[in-house]
């Protein structure tokens, strides 16, 4: 039936941006969103109501945006990523609809202060580190760009957990984020996706006397959609971020229950539902669990079939494929999407293999975020067959076209052949899912210059052999509408009043800052703003965990997942050498720079090493905090439950960011990126992008150390000895003697014994072979503080030339070198 009424041909247009329709919209909210009057309503009632306003504006722009899509059928961006760390959307959302004043105001108006309000939202923490965080801030930046993207990811019912430190060390509690409701999804109960698992396969002929195979399911859930719009800056464009969860099926339970088993039937819901229940903690080290694979075909197998069903028309010839979609797969994580749509063209379109296969080989785009030989993922056989047993006859038959082919690259060459199998038999037979990616993919790629190289020509080494041409590199980026815009409010003014609103989506535009470096009323507009920062953060780190911080120090910070190859324990030696230098009286205490070093990371939770670290670096804040020898000179703070929302007041505040990983180790960072952008200066080794910064910010704003990763080679190929470096280097010795001794410990030797054996018999990460060159930087370091215009102007200097680390750009490569997607729709 045509609707009659013309208001309801189309979407209704949102309501106009004043303050009196603010206020009236919110009132409508309050009242009949949340059934309370505004003298009743809680902070959360408040809270929900202003959300829901807000989405409200968002919403008129996201119907339309899908109605043009829809007209347009150009191709689009399937963006497919098990994690998506969005931080909070409140500000985000304000700022992209250009409401934060109006809002601010209508709040005002009804008593309510806007910045009460902020503090409510709980960040959905549906990621654990850079990897998802690069997720949110490229949906963003497509977003901004006008460019067809639709996200696709879960929705976990419970994101990465809460830190908590007890006597210093690390506990986990679970991050019930959705408890207080979840007002910026949109559920489609109804429009449930079926999703199988398990059984066996029957071969059979069809009618046209082909030979077909059957999928006989085992068991069945089904994937509820949720919506999420993810807005463009101020362009109108409204994208959308698809998260699915898992559902029993009825048929399923109810067959139990019909067989009189109750409590049974409830459990077995259970059992399906765990399937989208919590997101696995571990960061860059895949823990292989059954789970975890039933996680990643349940997601992509939902946002395969959501694609093609729900957003092509009823007539779409899924030959067609190629023209409509290209699906990132970011990390290995979706990979199994490749056999998914297999199954979909060959099973159930009942296309032919070979034509199958040549679509599938045009959809796929895989980008890998690693370089440790242990992150790259492997499935066993066994599990896939019983999991997924379809799936595994077509990994198989994809192998054998495969290894054919490069049979006849390379005749004879029978060690290349077990090389680059998609199986690999060692120490069991299981599925190589970076190879599988590469061999259906149109391109792979790096995440930073340095990280593409060594993809190229180490870990996929073979397979760049045989097709130079698939791979490329795009450096990471990040957004700056959230990671300066609204991260740093004082600096944004500053640029805004400097050269004008335009950077904010076209961050190139920060180099017309560079001449103000030498400008000594703009160095001191500068240096007042990171002084409001640090002001803030103090503030923040006051109320959110009673840490006082001192005032006038040079404020050092890491912040990253705890990683072994992030050397937070190289920073732990710097601290401790400091320490026990003016303890001793090896160091005058005024030749200290003053400086509070903060700390923010999570360990996975059976990350053994990993957690010692943090007890240990609690216990050397416990001592050091106390101790009036150097007091004035040396703080050191660790805030539980570093996320992004601790991020965004945080990296504003920093004078120096620790960028310290083993060259060779850390694909590219994010977080560095963000620290340059907000006017920290590195400390960094030659690794990831720290090569592009230094390269870009200049050697004189940057200070460098330790080996690069052609010199670590070296090393470890020369057999690495980290006691030798103990041996010779008194203070490196001085320092580790002191950790033993269990003076940070409260004597127990025992207490740090782990972390120093480790250290004197293993390093695998090198820590002591670049401890000096580390304590030198920081000497370095020391001395240009001292000069504080100097200081500036290199600050200055490094927000400037920064401007290439936004992830527009990072999407403007994407789009030029692998997608070929247009933009401005
Ligand atoms: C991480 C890398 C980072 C990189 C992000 C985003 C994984 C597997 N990789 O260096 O460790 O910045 O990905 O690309 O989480």
């Amino acid at each position: 039936m045509e609707p009659s009424h013309p208001l309801a041909r189309g979407p209704v247009a949102s309501p106009p941006h004043s303050v009196d329709a603010f206020v009236k919209e919110f009132l409508r909210e309050l009242n009949y969103g949340q059934g309370v009057p505004l003298s009743r309503s809680s902070l959360n009632d408040q809270y929900l109501a202003l959300a829901r306003t807000v989405r409200g504006y968002l919403t008129a722009r996201w119907l339309e945006t899908a109605r043009k899509r829809r007209s347009h059928t150009e191709r689009a961006v399937g963006y497919l990523s098990a994690e998506y760390l969005l931080g909070r959307q409140l500000d985000n959302a304000l700022l992209a609809t250009d409401l934060t004043q109006i809002a601010e105001d209508a709040l005002h108006a009804c008593g309510i202060e806007l910045d009460a309000l902020r503090q409510v939202e709980v960040e959905p923490g549906l990621g654990n580190g850079g990897l998802g965080r690069l997720a949110a801030c490229f949906i963003d930046s497509m977003a901004t760009m006008g460019a067809p993207c639709i996200g696709y990811g879960l929705r976990y019912e419970y994101g990465i957990f809460k830190q908590t430190f007890v006597d210093g060390r690390q506990i986990e509690i679970p991050d019930n984020w959705l408890s207080m409701g979840d007002p910026w999804e949109i559920a489609h109960p109804e429009m449930e996706v079926p999703v199988h698992f398990g059984g066996h396969t029957e071969r059979y002929v069809d009618e046209a006397g082909r030979d077909r195979v059957k999928w006989i399911h085992g068991w069945d859930v089904l994937g509820i959609r949720y919506n999420y719009m993810v807005p463009g800056y101020q362009n109108g464009v409204v994208n959308t971020l698809r998260l699915w969860r898992a559902r029993a099926t009825r048929a399923f339970d109810l067959d139990i229950f019909n067989a009189g088993d109750y409590a049974q039937a409830v459990r077995s819901q259970t059992f399906a539902e765990n399937i989208s229940k919590v997101l696995y903690p571990e960061d860059s080290t895949p823990q292989g669990k059954e789970l975890r694979l039933q996680q990643q075909y349940f997601f992509v197998a939902c946002s395969l079939y959501d694609f093609i069903k729900h957003t092509q028309p009823t007539d779409f010839d899924v030959r067609d494929l190629p023209e409509r979609i290209i699906f990132q797969l970011n990390d290995t994580h979706p990979v199994i999407a490749i056999p998914e749509l297999m199954r979909l063209l060959v099973d159930d379109y009942g296309l032919e293999w070979e034509d199958a296969w040549g679509i599938t080989r045009q959809c796929f785009a895989y980008t890998c975020h690693t370089l440790l030989p242990e992150a790259l993922e492997v499935w066993p056989v066994s599990l896939m067959e019983r999991l997924l047993p379809r799936h595994m006859e077509i990994i198989y038959r994809i192998n054998e076209g495969f290894l054919d082919e490069v049979r006849e690259a390379y005749p004879g060459d029978e060690l290349r052949v077990r090389r680059m199998s998609i199986i690999g038999d060692h120490p069991e037979r299981s599925v190589r899912m970076a190879h599988l990616a590469t061999v259906a993919s149109v391109k792979v790629n790096g995440v930073a210059e340095l990280h593409s190289q060594l993809l190229r020509d180490k870990v996929l080494n073979d397979f760049a052999e045989l097709w130079p041409d698939k791979f490329t590199n795009v450096t990471n980026g990040v957004t700056p509408r959230r990671f300066v815009r609204q991260a740093n409010p004082y600096l944004s003014k500053l640029i805004t009043d400097t050269i004008g609103v335009g950077w904010v989506a076209n961050l190139d535009r920060l180099e017309e800052l560079e001449v103000y470096a030498e400008d000594e009323d703009f160095r001191e507009k500068f240096r007042a703003v990171k002084a409001a920062n640090k002001e803030r953060i103090t503030r923040v780190l006051q109320r959110r965990d009673g840490i006082a911080l001192p005032e006038g120090h040079l404020l050092d910070v890491m912040v990253k997942r705890l990683h072994e190859y992030k050397r937070q324990s190289l920073k732990l030696l710097h601290i401790v050498t400091l320490y026990d230098g003016i303890i001793s009286g090896r160091l005058d205490p005024a030749s200290v720079t003053p400086r509070t070093v903060v700390f923010g990371a999570k360990a996975a939770p059976g990350y053994r090493m990993a957690k010692e670290t943090i007890y240990l670096i609690n216990s050397a804040a416990t001592v050091i905090n106390a101790d009036p020898r150097v007091e004035g000179r040396l703080f050191m703070a660790f805030p539980a439950n570093y996320n992004v929302t601790l991020a965004e007041r945080l990296i504003p505040a920093a004078d120096l960011s620790e960028q310290i990983s083993l060259a060779g180790k850390e694909a590219s960072g994010t977080g560095n990126m963000k620290f340059a952008l907000n006017g920290a200066l590195t400390i960094g080794t030659d690794d990831g992008a720290n090569v592009e910064i230094r390269r870009l910010v200049g050697d004189d704003n940057f200070f460098l150390f330790g080996m690069d990763e052609p010199q670590v080679a070296e090393l470890q190929a020369r057999g690495y000895r980290p006691a030798d470096y103990y041996e010779t280097n008194e203070n490196l010795r001085s320092a580790i003697n002191l950790i033993a001794s269990g003076h940070f410990t409260g004597g127990d030797r025992d207490a740090a014994g782990l972390f120093v054996g480790d250290l004197l018999s293993n390093d695998a990460f090198l820590a002591l072979a670049d401890y000096q060159s580390y304590m030198d930087a920081q000497a370095r370091v020391e001395a240009y503080y001292a000069d504080q215009e100097a200081w500036t102007k290199s600050a200055i200097l490094n927000v400037a030339r920064s401007g290439y680390f936004s992830s527009d750009r990072s999407m403007r490569d994407y789009i030029d070198r692998i997608w070929h997607v247009k933009t401005g729709v």
